[in-house]
């Protein structure tokens, strides 16, 4: 693209549509799909649009969107999440939902171009500019590591089967299912192949977890917010339910990480007595759904949690984290 588009909104752009007891369905409808918007939204049409690919590349390539859309399309499944405010990272803000996207394979793009053997890291930039945390921004930059390709990672220009809006990327943007969301990089311009990571304020300054010791002291290092650590969010029952003493309750809700779940378990009560729950089996990039049936006993105020753990054994800490448990408080009468 050479000229810049025009930001309708320009500035900070958010919609959180769905709290958790709300993720009833398992496909998460176009209209209650998370928008982030760091620095607003371009307004970019499809004859405007072009994506560069160059860097460590021995055929630097041009595409246009009736190139991509020739292209094979591929869809995939996923969990799609925002990691939250770069400026408070250890919010848990649960801002969560499951979608198909759909479009072309970016490691097939990426073959017509002839990748160097030194190519370590692609760059991505988006279309969007403006000011973040009062600096200003040429362009929303991401990078993710080279090794992370594979069959799943698409310029997707369909969402749930249906064009992207301008907010969600339109015409094409960049998809990493397992990545937070703010890897995939919306009114995707350019792709760039490199040795070395990206310098861009979203890749440097913000997304970046403090590495912490064995005694959670800081260690001076950082690491980027790429792959989505274990989290499970409690659908059923809402908070500040009424349940019945004496009558089986279905506690029921969602879990995901980058690398699938292998069990959730649900802590009832203060001290919390933990019950394994039941959990169907990851496919493709879902989210995967999780119940167990608790008949309570006692009258009184109750916490139900849940504790989700992938399957290379990381677990969801209790607090202090993005993916704290969720807790939710019930009244049984
Ligand atoms: N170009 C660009 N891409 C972006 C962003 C952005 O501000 N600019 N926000 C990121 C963040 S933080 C998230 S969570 C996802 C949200 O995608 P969605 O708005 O389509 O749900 O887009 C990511 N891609
Ligand atoms: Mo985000």
């Amino acid at each position: 693209m050479t000229n810049r588009p025009y930001m309708d909104p320009s500035g900070f752009f958010r919609e959180i549509p769905l709290l958790p007891h709300q993720m009833v369905d398992r496909l998460t409808l176009a209209e209650n799909v998370i928008v982030l918007c760091h620095l607003g939204v371009p307004q970019i049409s499809i004859d405007d649009w072009s994506l560069r690919i160059d860097g460590l590349v021995s055929k630097p390539n041009l595409l246009r969107f009736s190139d991509l859309r020739a292209r094979r399309k591929y869809s995939v499944e996923s969990v799609h999440q925002c990691a939250g405010s770069p400026l408070a990272p250890n919010e848990p803000t649960r801002r969560i939902c499951n979608v198909v996207w759909g479009g072309a394979r970016l490691d097939e793009i990426l073959a017509d171009c002839g990748v160097q053997p030194d190519v370590r890291y692609i760059w991505s930039k988006g279309a969007d500019y403006g000011t973040f945390d009062g600096l200003e921004i040429d362009a929303y930059e991401k990078d993710l590591p080279f090794e992370r390709l594979g069959e799943d990672v698409l310029i997707a220009y369909e969402l749930n089967g249906n064009p992207l809006t301008p907010a969600h990327g339109f015409p094409a943007r960049l998809v990493v299912p397992g990545f937070y969301g703010t890897n995939s990089v919306k009114w995707l311009t350019n792709l760039r192949l490199e040795s070395d990571r990206a310098s861009g304020l979203f890749t440097t300054r913000w997304y970046n977890d403090p590495v912490l010791d064995a005694f959670g002291r800081p260690t001076g290092r950082s690491a980027p917010v790429w792959a989505i650590a274990p989290e499970s969010v409690i659908v059923c029952p809402e908070p500040g339910s009424i349940l019945k003493a004496g009558v089986n309750q279905e506690i029921w809700g969602w879990c995901w990480a980058d690398q699938g779940v292998s069990d959730v378990r649900i802590g009832l009560n203060d001290p919390v007595r933990w019950q394994p729950a039941e959990l169907d089996k990851k496919q493709n990039r879902a989210w995967q759904r999780f119940s167990t049936t608790w008949m309570p006993t006692e009258v009184g105020e109750h916490t139900i949690q849940s504790l989700a753990r992938a399957t290379d054994g990381t677990e969801q800490p209790l607090t202090g984290k993005r993916n704290a448990v969720h807790t939710v408080a019930v009244t049984v009468v």
